[in-house]
């Protein structure tokens, strides 16, 4: 069965098509054949045997082997009381944040699916390894409040660089953790993505996101700007989810000689997100500076502030989060954020287990039955090894964050993009450079997409050999990234206290900025039009998700929908096999669904032709197939 795009097409069914259409639209005589899915599968086998993956270096032998899944020890308690995720579905929200203010012992999110893998291996943990150990999860830790497993970076990477559908990886965790808040990290008008949308576009994601069964929503500014995260809000309050509107933590606030982001700016920004009728107060530590005293300071002043529940989160980075957890939850800290131990600590969350037992004999230790949390771990522990080639460099704790205040997610990923740029070996000038930058922009708050401005600049300086002072002096004659111009211009919003008004006037040249809520001044998204554009190039009606996939990413979409296409559901596959293909006489299994499973041995790999193609020989469940696929080499 196969269909061509162009009877969907309007002007060609009008007639009125010349006879240069066809000519002029070859997308729209793209033909879109099915097969058997395994047969799909053993093409992206074959790629990625001969060609690798992306990047990675290739071995002769495969450096990964499965991981296996922990047997739990029996008899594992349920559930004391009703959990979290219960009394939402029953009583709603506020009764969830009421309930958080009634319990004793310090709650737990546990961030293993998403800032901790985002902020150690680059975010690549993929949907096929979550599902696999979810059960588990759910079985060993059932009085966890929530799963951060969605939002930040995880949205672009899944279809990028994962070639899978996140909207699908919700869907599946969704069912898999029936009794547990499932939450994820949203940028406010940045949703999960590096630039402003319009209004409609951020109330159709969350609706979107919520209706799949998303239920906490920690939403952020990255000038910690409310008037940015406001359209949020009000969304996830008209679908009755949490609303947990965070303020993004600099400075220090323990240290008197740092005036900007003091004990009473973070007091006012608390009550203002009380008022917006937030249930929860996020407190997001992105670079780990909360330093001990500082935050038993924090939360203790903000707990006499306001009267919504308070949501703690860090990264190790500095090597202190236990101490600074401990300090928190003697200060009254209502929920914390940890990762399985095996995927904590560094610039990741503090480790679950760690904390467990920092807390003995105290009345807050949380609830966890520790032999079985340490079965889960043994899991992660086998998964490092498969996302190896993605790790940080970051071994031990780095307290020069506390000078660079650079966020745990951008430690790998600016490293990489100074890699990119030749930058790999003066890398240290790179973090030195990052601390220049944030002065001369006026100590700003970084975070995504902040943070990612005050990198494009530091790595833009370190390139062209320009000194903060070359900047003031020389800035009329330079053309700067585009990413600070739009920066500067108030496209992320309005940073606490302004902007440096010079050297606003320096990087922007001709260019108008705006003081007013950028999504107050963009036209909104007309859907049903990009739905049409979307049809045409995807040759079928899309969905909902899909058009709004397209809209945020349309490249990195129309990229994942080819691959799909060409290469089917990929999240089937192991994860060594998706990263490194297979060996001749290796024998693996797809599991499709369950009870449908293919068995793929690969027996040969032919020679190259004069065009570069090879056969590639496999058993497919005992019957001899052959794929020619291009070298690439
Ligand atoms: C994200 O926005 O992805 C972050 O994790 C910021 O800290
Ligand atoms: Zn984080």
């Amino acid at each position: 069965p196969f269909m061509i795009n162009v009877i969907k097409d309007k002007v060609f069914m009008s007639g009125a098509a010349l006879t240069t259409f066809i000519e002029d639209h070859p997308d729209l005589l793209r033909v879109k054949v099915v097969s058997d899915p395994s047969l799909v599968l053993m093409h992206y086998v074959s790629d990625v045997t001969i060609n690798g993956y992306d990047d990675l270096p290739r071995h002769k032998k495969k450096t990964a082997s499965l991981v296996e899944i922990p047997t739990l020890p029996a008899d594992l308690p349920k559930a004391t009381g009703e959990t979290a995720k219960q009394i939402l579905d029953t009583k709603g929200p506020k009764a969830v944040a009421q309930w958080l203010l009634a319990q004793d012992k310090v709650m737990l999110t546990d961030t293993t699916l998403r800032d901790a893998h985002q902020s150690l291996f680059a975010t690549r943990m993929r949907t096929h390894d979550m599902v696999r150990i979810a059960e588990s999860m759910a079985a060993a830790m059932p009085n966890l409040f929530s799963y951060e497993m969605w939002g930040g970076a995880t949205f672009d990477v899944a279809y990028r660089f994962l070639k899978e559908d996140p909207w699908e990886r919700l869907a599946r965790l969704r069912k898999l953790f029936p009794n547990t808040l499932l939450q994820m990290l949203f940028r406010g008008s940045n949703a999960v993505g590096y630039k402003n949308y319009p209004d409609n576009v951020i109330k159709e994601f969350i609706d979107l996101s919520a209706q799949s069964g998303m239920d906490v929503f920690r939403i952020f500014d990255s000038q910690n700007w409310l008037p940015q995260m406001e359209p949020s809000i009000d969304t996830v309050l008209k679908n009755h989810k949490i609303a947990e509107v965070a303020m993004c933590y600099t400075g220090d606030v323990a240290n008197p000689s740092l005036q900007k982001y003091d004990l009473n700016y973070y007091k006012q920004l608390a009550k203002d997100i009380e008022s917006t009728g937030a249930h929860i107060l996020g407190i997001k530590d992105m670079a780990g500076l909360l330093k001990p005293q500082a935050a038993y300071e924090l939360i203790s002043t903000l707990k006499d502030t306001i009267s919504i529940p308070i949501h703690l989160h860090t990264h190790d980075t500095a090597g202190n989060g236990i101490y600074t957890y401990v300090r928190a939850i003697e200060a009254g800290v209502d929920v914390v954020d940890v990762a399985q131990s095996a995927l904590s600590g560094g610039t990741a969350q503090p480790s679950m287990s760690s904390l467990y037992y920092a807390l003995a004999q105290g009345d807050r230790q949380p609830d966890l039955n520790m032999p079985a949390v340490e079965k889960v771990n043994e899991y992660f522990q086998d998964l490092r090894r498969v996302y190896q080639p993605f790790f940080t460099r970051v071994t031990s704790p780095q307290t020069d964050v506390y000078a660079t205040e650079m966020p745990g997610g951008q430690y790998t990923n600016l490293f990489q993009q100074a890699k990119g740029v030749g930058l790999g070996d003066r890398f240290d000038e790179v973090k030195t450079m990052y601390t220049q930058v944030n002065t001369l922009f006026g100590n700003i708050i970084k975070v995504t997409p902040s943070s990612k401005v005050v990198g494009d600049m530091a790595l833009f300086m370190v390139q062209n050999e320009l000194t903060p002072e070359a900047v003031l002096q020389r800035g009329q004659d330079i053309d700067f990234p585009q990413s600070v111009i739009n920066f500067f211009k108030g496209d992320l919003g309005q940073p606490v206290g302004g902007f440096p008004k010079a050297l606003q006037k320096i990087i922007l040249k001709d260019v108008a900025p705006i003081t007013e809520r950028p999504g107050s001044l963009v036209k909104p998204i007309d859907f049903e039009e990009i739905k049409n554009e979307l049809e045409i190039k995807i040759m079928r009606q899309p969905t909902p998700k899909e058009v709004i996939s397209y809209i945020l990413y349309p490249d990195v979409f129309l990229d994942y929908e080819k691959n799909h296409e060409t290469f089917g559901d990929v999240t089937h596959l192991d994860t060594p096999t998706f990263f490194e293909g297979m060996r001749i006489g290796e024998t693996t299994h797809v599991q499709f669904k369950p009870g449908k499973e293919s068995i793929i041995t690969l027996d040969e790999i032919g020679e190259a032709d004069v065009d570069g193609m090879r056969t590639i020989y496999f058993e497919l469940n005992g019957q001899r197939v052959q794929i020619s696929v291009q070298d690439k080499s």
